[in-house]
């Protein structure tokens, strides 16, 4: 397969999973899902994932990928690279496994003495995709097994990190987010 082929489907077999983030950061506020609850003398999850935020980025990543799904067809046609359209084992894999990742970072993050906001480089880049892929492996493991090649997972590992670093300082110049990562 050729690599910008690759690219191209790495890119969007992933869109589903990368705007959770981006439209939690939109949608967020109010009740924290931990409660305001603490372990020890640290929050569980702290103010930074709401219930709000979860479920607005889990709908969007399900309405994307529906849409995806019906334009599938023509995209593949108009760019001549077959992209797949999206089960729904694969959407709820790829937008709730996304969200799920997120959580789970800040639950690390907290168990290692972060504030709310603080940078964890690495982690912060690919938890969602730590938790998606894999995920998605489990709810829809035929559709994986034919859009996820080895070559597809290599390129989300190096292209993630790019996109979600570009993404957050923009997000962060037009005052949408607290912090550039
Ligand atoms: N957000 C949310 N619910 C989520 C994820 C994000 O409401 N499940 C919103 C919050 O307003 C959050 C913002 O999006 O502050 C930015 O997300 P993120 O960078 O993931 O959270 P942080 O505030 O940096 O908190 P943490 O240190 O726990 O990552
Ligand atoms: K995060
Ligand atoms: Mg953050």
């Amino acid at each position: 397969m050729a690599v910008l082929e690759t690219v191209v489907i790495a890119f969007w077999a992933m869109l589903p999973a990368y705007v959770p983030n981006n439209a939690a950061v939109l949608a967020g506020g109010g009740k924290p899902i931990d409660g305001g609850r603490t372990w020890g003398d640290k929050r569980v999850l702290g103010d930074g994932k709401t219930w709000r935020g979860t479920a607005a980025g889990i709908a969007a990543g399900l309405a994307l990928a529906g849409v995806l799904s019906l334009i599938a067809g023509d995209v593949s046609e108009l760019v001549g690279v077959d992209v797949p359209a999206f089960s729904l084992g694969a959407a709820v894999g790829l937008a709730a496994g996304a969200m799920l990742g997120d959580i789970l970072a800040s639950f690390l993050k907290r168990r290692t003495g972060r504030k709310r906001g603080a940078m964890f480089p690495g982690l912060d880049q690919l938890d969602f995709v730590v938790v998606s892929l894999p995920l998605t492996a489990l709810l829809a493991t035929e559709w994986f097994l034919a859009v996820f090649t080895w070559q597809v997972i290599l390129v989300v590992v190096v292209l993630t990190p790019v996109l979600h670093v570009t993404t957050n300082v923009v997000a962060y110049k037009l005052g949408l987010k607290n912090e550039p990562w």
